[in-house]
């Protein structure tokens, strides 16, 4: 664990399917709650400290991996917005954490642009093909991350 994510308390997603998810995965190891509702496509748990609570979130997101890295899509199924634990990301870079399996790991993560991001999205789509129509309904940029073991 962590300095910095030992003390502060975990608060649940106010979305209750996706609490759900965190509280199954964790409970069996990722043996079970290991997927999107019923598409069977993988997902992991990202640990992110809140920019202004300072508390423990966790956010499934699809399992996009490659070579031991992972892509975070900040995609939020298309919305106008990027999502909270986007800019989670940004305030407490050194503090993250993915649980793909049965334990966390700590990583570093980076923001990808160009010609690399371009190369992950394709990565992404391939993965979960939803990711091309939640960029093509908003006008945002989907933000990509890579997450790297420590
Ligand atoms: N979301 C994605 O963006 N990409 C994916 O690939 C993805 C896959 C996925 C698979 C399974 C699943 O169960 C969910 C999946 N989701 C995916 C949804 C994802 O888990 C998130 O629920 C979604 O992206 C929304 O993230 P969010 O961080 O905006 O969550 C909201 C609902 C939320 O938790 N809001 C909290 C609240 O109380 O309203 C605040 C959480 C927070 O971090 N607050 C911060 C703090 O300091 O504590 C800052 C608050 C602020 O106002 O700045």
């Amino acid at each position: 664990m962590l300095s910095g994510m030992t003390d502060a308390a975990y608060v649940a997603s106010p979305w209750e399917w996706v609490s759900n998810q965190v509280e199954l995965y964790e409970r069996t190891g990722g043996a079970e709650g290991n997927a999107l509702l019923d598409t069977g496509m993988p997902i992991i748990i990202v640990k992110t400290i809140g920019a202004k609570t300072g508390a423990v979130r966790k956010t499934p997101l699809m399992r996009v991996e490659h070579n031991g890295e992972y892509a975070l899509v900040a995609s939020m199924g298309g919305a106008p917005k990027h999502p909270v634990w986007y800019f989670n990301l940004l305030a407490h870079p050194d503090a993250i954490e993915i649980q793909d399996g049965p334990k966390p790991f700590a990583v570093t993560i980076r923001e990808i642009t160009g010609d690399e991001k371009a190369q992950w999205w394709q990565r992404a789509v391939a993965d979960y093909p939803p990711y091309a129509e939640y960029q093509a309904k908003t006008d945002r940029q989907i933000p990509v991350f890579i997450a790297a073991r420590r």
